[in-house]
């Protein structure tokens, strides 16, 4: 909340004595609030999070920088004409479509979060891997050799790749797009509170995610899936894909070949 509220006192007028928030402000961020609430959450999910948060969450998802301020390049996005309906049932692919070219597609593990046993890691993203398996026609083979086709791993604050960790919160982990010229990979911000449940950030949820984008699924604009850039805790147990998800996947691994679809 604090950049908001250096925003209101760089506009306080000389002399007053309690802070006014001027009208042209106050027009602004009557207009994120809206915006916020017609194309993304509800007015009662929005409450959860500070308008810090939600700034960041829309900048995020229009990879405009995280600054957690109505800047003029968020007031620009969100004073952009835009068609009434909200962001829904819209997968997406990365530029040029990219995908795994193989059936057999193997994984790795680099290491484990902190305070799991590494067994349950070892289900969980075999579970994970199986979501995406069972309506494509990739099989996925966990190897313990060096060089595999997606590899996962568990990494805090800056690892080298150009894309820092933030610590606890926030950006909870990252996939690269697939590539021919180099190895696919998952990471997982290691500082964030790992778990099998609905406490923390349930690992099986992020890890469909981030396979999503590991096979060549970017974003989806319909909240009820698994692409959506938001975390949202559900029971694993009942977990399913939403039917963007699979479109989304087998426009990509069954293009030309549609007979053989599965749901
Ligand atoms: C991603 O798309 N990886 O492929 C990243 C995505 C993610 O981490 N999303 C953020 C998120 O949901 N974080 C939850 C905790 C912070 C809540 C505060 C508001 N907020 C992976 C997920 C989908 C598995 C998006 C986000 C929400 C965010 C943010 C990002 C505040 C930066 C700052
Ligand atoms: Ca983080
Ligand atoms: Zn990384
Ligand atoms: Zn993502």
């Amino acid at each position: 909340m604090l950049p908001i509220l250096l925003t209101f006192a760089i506009f306080l007028p000389w002399g007053l004595s309690f802070p006014v928030i001027p009208p042209t402000l106050q027009d602004d961020l009557n207009f994120f609030e809206d915006y916020f609430h017609r194309f993304f959450f509800t007015t009662e999910e929005s409450q959860k999070y500070s308008l810090e948060d939600q700034l960041r969450f829309l900048q995020h998802f229009f990879r405009l920088e995280e600054t957690g301020w109505l800047d003029e390049p968020t007031k620009a996005l969100i004073r952009q004409p835009r068609c009434g309906v909200p962001d829904i049932a819209d997968y997406s692919f990365f530029p040029g479509s990219p995908k795994i070219e193989r059936n057999h597609v193997t994984y790795s593990i680099y290491n484990y979060p902190v305070g799991m046993k590494y067994e349950r890691v070892e289900k969980i993203i075999l579970k994970a891997v199986k979501i995406w398996s069972n309506v494509t026609p990739l099989k996925f083979q966990r190897v313990y050799t060096e060089r595999s086709d997606i590899e996962f791993a568990f990494l805090r604050g800056g690892h080298g790749d150009g894309f820092p960790f933030d610590g606890k919160g926030n950006t909870l982990a990252h996939a690269f797009a697939p590539n021919p010229y180099y190895q696919g990979v998952v990471h997982f911000d290691r500082d964030e509170e790992w778990s099998y449940s609905h406490e923390g950030i349930n690992l099986f949820l992020v890890a469909v995610h981030e396979i999503g984008h590991a096979l060549g699924l970017g974003h989806s604009q319909d909240p009820n899936s698994i692409m959506f850039p938001t975390y949202q805790y559900q029971d694993p147990k009942y977990f399913r894909l939403g039917d963007d998800d699979i479109k989304g996947i087998q426009t990509l691994y069954y293009s030309g070949n549609k007979s053989q679809r599965v749901s």
